[in-house]
């Protein structure tokens, strides 16, 4: 099967060019300025742009949180992905106390078996750290799972230091990259404690339970963790100015320090908190300011931060209203994954904060290249798997929640008016995405093991 993408604008990381894409099967065969080949299908992307599919590293399917469980699973997160234009998702398998660790991996990846519309990833949730679990570092790397997700907070998943600092080695040593959700626990406990106390517990005391130097501390602490072993890190989810500087600050001194930013810490601001609705917009580490979105949209641009992904941890309105009044029970986590692209072309390229190349680094490109899926993925060069978006940079749409297709019945970003939607997701040479209709098929997507490459001596840079 030969498919011709025709007369579209190709953003690659790279350059940015009027011209034609091959596809043959499952991959990239071919792209030129011009392409002339008796083909099966055509489809013209004049006026649009054709982009290699987005990757969204960070997702949290049927997560449980605060004896709850996230609203999308497998199937309703990768739908909502391909509306998105995400061809590629990296969730979690996390480790089981008292179980063997290798079952969790195992244990996710059937139960996305059958499931995905989308390829995927996973990455391994450290929660019950030994010296067993540390000998089995290789045999994840050799399963394709190289990244291991460390928490610095949350009762039952959190690492102490001396966790970190055995991992940041292991990785040093065997290859792979630890991730890290970055905040103080010590002090979110004894900030909340306070509140508490004073009764402050409803949504707008929220960031007052984790302000900035919640944070800033715990990726200060991790960085220097990181320098002493010369090992290699990517912080989750950074949402201030300050944690941005401080990665971009280590890797001038020759760190490996890699991170990513969220579209909720670009595009929303904790005054949301004042709003009526407010627990719909909890999320951890909360919203911040807009002098932070300002500096993240910053750090993107001169390469402090490398990538935007969702944190895709959704929660219908009826499970968020179980914590309406108290920022301790609600639900933590919102939808995002199928509002990254347009969200982060809209404010990103629209609003002059970023190039279409970068916004394809931060939203494809990185994402492969930092979780060993590059060259497979995040390129429209030939040989790759043709995930490819025609993307339509014109398209205005007001975010409702009947325009979006998670099982969640609202979105973060309800009332802005985006410009620029995805037209046509192709996964591995299948449309799944055209005309408005979803052809998607559940048993489509595969779990894809990653190669890991070590970003002292890539053969790409970052
Ligand atoms: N933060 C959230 O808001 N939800 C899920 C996990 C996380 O770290
Ligand atoms: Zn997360």
């Amino acid at each position: 099967m030969k498919t011709l993408i025709k007369n579209g604008t190709i953003v690659t990381s790279s350059d940015t060019f009027m011209g034609d894409l091959l596809i043959e099967n499952e991959k990239i065969s071919g792209i030129a300025s011009s392409i002339t080949q008796e083909v099966d299908d055509i489809i013209d992307a004049s006026g649009k742009l054709v982009i290699p599919g987005g990757i969204d590293v960070h997702t949290h399917f049927q997560l449980p949180v605060k004896g709850m469980l996230s609203a999308d699973g497998f199937e309703s997160g990768s739908r909502s992905a391909v509306y998105g234009g995400v061809t590629t998702f990296i969730d979690f398998a996390h480790q089981v106390k008292g179980e063997p660790p290798m079952k969790a991996l195992d244990d996710r990846i059937e139960e996305a078996h059958g499931e995905t519309y989308i390829d995927f990833g996973l990455h391994y949730g450290i929660t019950d750290f030994s010296d067993d679990l540390l000998k089995m570092v290789p045999q994840f790397i050799s399963r394709g799972v190289p990244s291991f997700k460390l928490y610095m907070v949350y009762e039952g998943l959190m690492s102490n230091d001396a966790v970190i600092y055995a991992m940041l080695q292991a990785v040093r040593e065997f290859g792979g990259l630890v991730i890290v959700h970055a905040e103080n626990s010590h002090l979110v406990d004894f900030l909340t404690d306070k509140l508490r106390d004073a009764g402050k517990l409803d949504i707008p005391w929220l960031p007052r339970s984790r302000p900035d130097f919640v944070e800033i501390e715990a990726i200060r602490r991790i960085l220097y963790l990181t320098e002493v072993t010369k090992s290699r890190l990517y912080t989750v989810h950074v949402s201030t100015g300050e944690g941005a500087a401080l990665i971009a600050s280590a890797k001038g001194r020759g760190v490996l320090a890699f991170g990513e930013t969220c579209p909720q810490y670009l595009a929303l601001t904790e005054e949301i908190y004042n709003r009526p609705e407010s627990y719909l917009f909890t999320c951890n580490p909360p919203l911040r300011t807009r002098t932070d979105s300002e500096a993240l949209w910053k750090g993107l641009s001169m390469g402090a931060l490398q990538v935007i992904s969702t944190d895709h941890c959704s929660f219908t309105r009826e499970q968020k209203e179980t914590g309406k009044a108290d920022f301790t029970k609600v639900p933590n986590g919102l939808p995002g994954i199928e509002t990254l692209l347009p969200l982060s072309f809209s404010e990103g390229v629209m609003k002059g904060r970023l190039s279409p190349g970068q916004w394809v680094d931060c939203i494809s490109t990185n994402p492969a290249k930092m979780f060993g899926l590059y060259p497979l993925k995040g390129t429209l060069s030939p040989g790759a798997d043709a995930d490819v978006v025609v993307f339509d940079p014109e398209k205005k749409q007001v975010v409702q929640p009947e325009i979006l297709h998670s099982n969640v019945d609202y979105s973060p970003y309800i009332g802005m008016e985006i410009q620029g939607w995805p037209e046509i997701t192709i996964s591995r040479g299948r449309v799944l995405l055209k005309d408005g209709k979803f052809q998607g098929k559940k048993d489509w997507g595969k779990f894809i093991p990653r190669k890991y490459e070590d970003p002292a001596s890539p053969s790409w840079s970052l």
